[in-house]
C-alpha cells in the first residue's frame, strides 16, 4: 500500500490543468478528450508522475492519492448514474480522475455498463439498493476482481471521492495478505471454473463471453500470486466438481478474515491493482437528499491494444 497527499502548489497546477482542458476540449466530452489524456497527464506535477511509474513497476497492490482539487461548487450527489449522466455532474472531478488515471494506464470502457461512459459515477440509486452494481447501498458490495468474467478487465481499477460524509468503506483484500494452504492453491490454479457475467454487465445486450471459457481463480508468478473472481459469479465449470466449489467456499473465508478497510476522504483516489487485490463495499442507508456518498471511477488497462483487439477496432469501449 502507497499513498501521496498532493501540496497546495501541486493541487494549483491540476486545477489549472483541468481549466486548460476544459477551455480547449470542451464541452466536456470524456470520449473525445480519452485519446488525449495520456499527453496532457505528462503536464501533471513531476511527483504524481513518479508515484504512478513506481506503482507500476513496484506492482503496488493498493495506492492512494489524496489532496487533489474538489470544485468549490460541488452539485449535490445525484440519485444514479443515469441522472450525473444527463446533469453532467462532477466534470472538473472526472476531468481529474481521468489525468491520474491516464498517468497510471488507458482509461477504456464497457458499452454495456452506464452508456459506455469512460467515467463512472458511483452513487446509489432508488431502486437498486440491493443489486449487484455500483448503485447499490443497503447491501454490501460482495468481494470482486473488477469484471472477472473478461479476459480484458482491466489492470486497474480507480475511484475518486467526491463525498463521503458516513466514511463508509472500500473493502480491499491483497493477495499478498493471504495465506491459502498448498492443497487450496493447487484446486484454484486449475481451469475448474467459469467466471459469469456480473449484474452490471447483464442488460438486453449484456456480455455471455467469460460464461463458456474455462479458466482459472490463481495465477502468476509463485509468492506474488494474481486473482480473477466475483463471489457472486465464480463457479465450478462442472457441476459435479464439488471440490472446485468447496475451493471457492474455501477461499472466500481466508479472503474475508483479511479484508481491510479503506476510508475514501473527498480529494481521494484510490488505485486498486485488478490482479493482486480484491475489492467491495461496505452497506450503508441510503439518503437520497444530495448529501449521499459519491465516487467517480475509471477502468484502466496497461496496453490499450488488448482493448483494440477485443473490440476490432480503436475504439476504447468494448461492446
Ligand atoms: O463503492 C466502492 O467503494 C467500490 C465500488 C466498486 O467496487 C466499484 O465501483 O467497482
Ligand atoms: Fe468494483
Amino acid at each position: 500500500m502507497k499513498r501521496l497527499v498532493v501540496e497546495t502548489n501541486e493541487r494549483r497546477q491540476i486545477e489549472r490543468l483541468v481549466d486548460a482542458v476544459l477551455d480547449e476540449y470542451g464541452p466536456w466530452d470524456p470520449v473525445q478528450f480519452v485519446t488525449h489524456a495520456k499527453a496532457v497527464a505528462e503536464s501533471l506535477p513531476l511527483r504524481i508522475r513518479q508515484f504512478f511509474r513506481q506503482v507500476q513497476s513496484e506492482e503496488t497492490d493498493v495506492a492512494v492519492l489524496s489532496g487533489l482539487p474538489l470544485s468549490q461548487d460541488l452539485e449535490p450527489t445525484p440519485t444514479g448514474w443515469d441522472m450525473a449522466e444527463k446533469i453532467g455532474a462532477g466534470a472538473r472531478e472526472e476531468t481529474v480522475l481521468m489525468l491520474c488515471g491516464a498517468a497510471l494506464g488507458e482509461p477504456f470502457a464497457w458499452g454495456d455498463q452506464q452508456h459506455g461512459r469512460i467515467v463512472h459515477d458511483v452513487c446509489p440509486a432508488p431502486g437498486k439498493e440491493r443489486s449487484e452494481t455500483s448503485g447499490s447501498s443497503t447491501a454490501p458490495l460482495s468481494l470482486h476482481t473488477e469484471d472477472a468474467f473478461h479476459q480484458c478487465r482491466c489492470d486497474y481499477v480507480a475511484l475518486s471521492c467526491l463525498r463521503n460524509p458516513d466514511g463508509i468503506g472500500t473493502t480491499v483484500v491483497r493477495t499478498d495478505r493471504l495465506d491459502l494452504p498448498p492443497r487450496l492453491s493447487e484446486i484454484l490454479s486449475e481451469r475448474r471454473f467459469h467466471h459469469r457475467p456480473d449484474q452490471s454487465h447483464i442488460g438486453p445486450q449484456g456480455h455471455s463471453s467469460g460464461a463458456a471459457e474455462r479458466d482459472a481463480i490463481l495465477f502468476g508468478p509463485p509468492g506474488s500470486r494474481y486473482l480473477r473472481i466475483d463471489f457472486d459469479d465464480t463457479v465450478a465449470a462442472e457441476e459435479g466438481d464439488h471440490a472446485a466449489r468447496e475451493a471457492i467456499a474455501e477461499l472466500h473465508t481466508y479472503v474475508s478474515a483479511a479484508q481491510e478497510k479503506v476510508v475514501l476522504e473527498p480529494g481521494d483516489a484510490i488505485f486498486l491493482d485488478n490482479y493482486r487485490v480484491v475489492h467491495g463495499r461496505e452497506p450503508f442507508e441510503p439518503r437520497y437528499d444530495g448529501t449521499d456518498r459519491w465516487l467517480k471511477r475509471v477502468n484502466l488497462i496497461r496496453d490499450i491494444r488488448r482493448v483494440y483487439i477485443a473490440t476490432e477496432s480503436r475504439s476504447r469501449v468494448i461492446m
